[in-house]
């Protein structure tokens, strides 16, 4: 075909990966039986979250636990980052042992579905709620793109538990079916329920879902991290690709390089000098 055979009319016409040497490649969650994902998609499209049990053991939360308690030091600037919680942002560029929570396939099976392919990893953060918290300001976490509600969700996270999550030592509250609401508020007669769930499970909920991490009345503190996504048009929260070397770049999963920048959201967004950032990667 010559170039005159090969016209542009709309910018639907350059929907077409322009890549030639890095193509785009389905990601881990074709691993995952598609049945299960159906189940997960219609508790998503009905709760606006799902909770997964158990998907970490025990020896891969305690290593989890031991890498992330050293970091455990400034608690929050504000109410919202919390008086008596700590935060360890930038995860990702610090250890390896939480990639195995960022591309686990069930996750990427359900993001593959809800978002457009190229989706972005938007923050890796512990966040250990100490005893005395008070609750957190409940918010939907796509609150920040200012584009009016109802809408399809433009984001997704996951929080999953280190430590055991209980009613009263933090577990994340959730306002479930509040992703269909338009622009209100949870009120005291919405019903709220924590995500109580053993350690090594996940809570996965759209950006568009009210919730607010929990008061914890208990004596021990609770330890989670939090791994969120958003559309491959939007900025992500933490600039992945200011704050990860390209030797670690190097190093991650398929998946996780493209998700913290290394990819192309056809047809430009994201290009290096007009061509593939994985190109950057190529060179010594
Ligand atoms: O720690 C939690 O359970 C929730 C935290 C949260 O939603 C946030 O900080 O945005």
């Amino acid at each position: 075909m010559s170039i005159d055979d090969d016209p542009v009319t709309t910018l639907d016409d350059l929907r077409n990966d322009l890549a030639r040497r890095h193509r785009w490649t389905p990601s881990g969650g074709t691993s995952v039986d598609p049945a299960l994902v159906d189940a997960d998609m219609a508790a998503l499209d009905r709760d606006g979250y799902l909770i997964w049990e158990n998907l970490l053991d025990a020896d891969e939360c305690e290593q989890i636990k031991a890498t992330v308690d050293p970091w455990l030091e400034h608690t929050g600037r504000n109410s919202f980052e919390g008086h008596r919680t700590q935060r360890v942002y930038s995860v990702l560029s610090r250890t390896r042992v939480c990639d195995r929570l960022v591309d686990h396939p069930r996750v990427l099976a359900v993001l593959d579905r809800l978002l457009m392919d190229n989706y972005l990893l938007s923050a890796l953060q512990a966040i250990n709620i100490m005893p005395g918290e008070s609750a957190q300001l409940a918010h939907h976490d796509d609150g920040f793109y200012p584009i009016p509600r109802p809408r399809e969700p433009l984001a997704a996270a996951t929080i999953w538990a280190i430590d055991d999550f209980t009613a009263d030592n933090g577990a994340t509250v959730l306002y479930p079916g509040s992703h269909r609401w338009g622009r209100r508020r949870p009120g005291p007669d919405d019903p709220a329920i924590p995500a109580v769930m053993p350690a090594g499970s996940c809570v996965f909920f759209v950006g568009t879902l009210w919730h607010g991490g929990g008061a914890n009345t208990s004596g021990q503190s609770r330890l989670a991290v939090t791994a969120q996504y958003c559309q491959p048009w939007l900025r992500p929260m933490e600039a992945f690709t200011l704050s990860i070397s390209r030797d670690t770049a190097r190093e991650v999963s398929d998946d996780i390089r493209r998700m913290i920048g290394y990819s192309v959201h056809p047809p430009f967004v994201g290009a290096v000098d007009g061509l593939h950032p994985l190109r950057l990667l190529d060179q010594p």
